[in-house]
């Protein structure tokens, strides 16, 4: 079974790829973007100072992907990507949510990926209520293991049995 649910710390893992949960600087913050920044070293950071800014302070719009090595990770890359901000659901949160899984997913097809951790995208800081956001994750991952050849094992990153518990029971549907 390629999708697999890991109650961790998803820096923890030994993946080739893991998703990062980041804002639109990519300069790091608190969260999930806090431990990955830890662990990973200060060349994280460097490398992602040396990304193109798209417009002042924008180095990835939100709904996009970015990707960087793992430095002091286990991981060899680190996939940025940038969740909405829930606003109450009317503000496209679903279809930006959306397209963070499948732009983190082609730049991991890029790179070439074998196996691949996502934490639960906006369902921290940015406060997306993960009832809602983790049916979009599940579809869009098992959307595109559907499409595409190549057998990459995908792990959701939980923390906290609660949130693991979402995700199974959303696998299990
Ligand atoms: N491993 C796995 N999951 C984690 C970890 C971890 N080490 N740490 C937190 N989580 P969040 P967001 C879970 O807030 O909502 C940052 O400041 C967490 O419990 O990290 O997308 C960025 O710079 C939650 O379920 O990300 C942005 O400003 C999930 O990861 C902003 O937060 C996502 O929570 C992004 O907010």
């Amino acid at each position: 079974m390629p999708i697999e649910i890991h109650q961790t710390d998803i820096t923890t893992l030994d993946v080739d790829a893991i998703v990062n949960a980041a804002n639109e600087s990519l300069l790091g913050g608190g969260g999930v973007d806090g431990a990955i920044h830890c662990a990973a070293g200060p060349g994280l950071l460097d490398e992602c100072r040396a990304l193109p800014q798209v417009r002042p302070g924008v180095r990835c719009p939100t709904g996009e992907a970015r990707v960087t090595g793992g430095h002091g990770l286990l991981a060899r890359h680190v996939i940025h990507t940038v969740g909405p901000i829930w606003h109450g659901g009317d503000s496209d949160e679903a279809a930006l949510l959306a397209s963070c899984y499948r732009e983190s997913l082609r730049l991991a097809m890029e790179q070439r990926v074998a196996s691949i951790a996502f934490p639960a995208i906006s369902c921290g800081i940015y406060g997306y209520p993960p009832e809602r956001a983790v049916p979009i994750a599940v579809r869009e991952v098992r959307a595109w293991l559907g499409t595409h050849d190549a057998p990459v094992r995908v792990v959701f990153a939980c923390f906290g049995e609660e949130m693991a518990g979402i995700y199974r029971k959303v696998l299990a549907e």
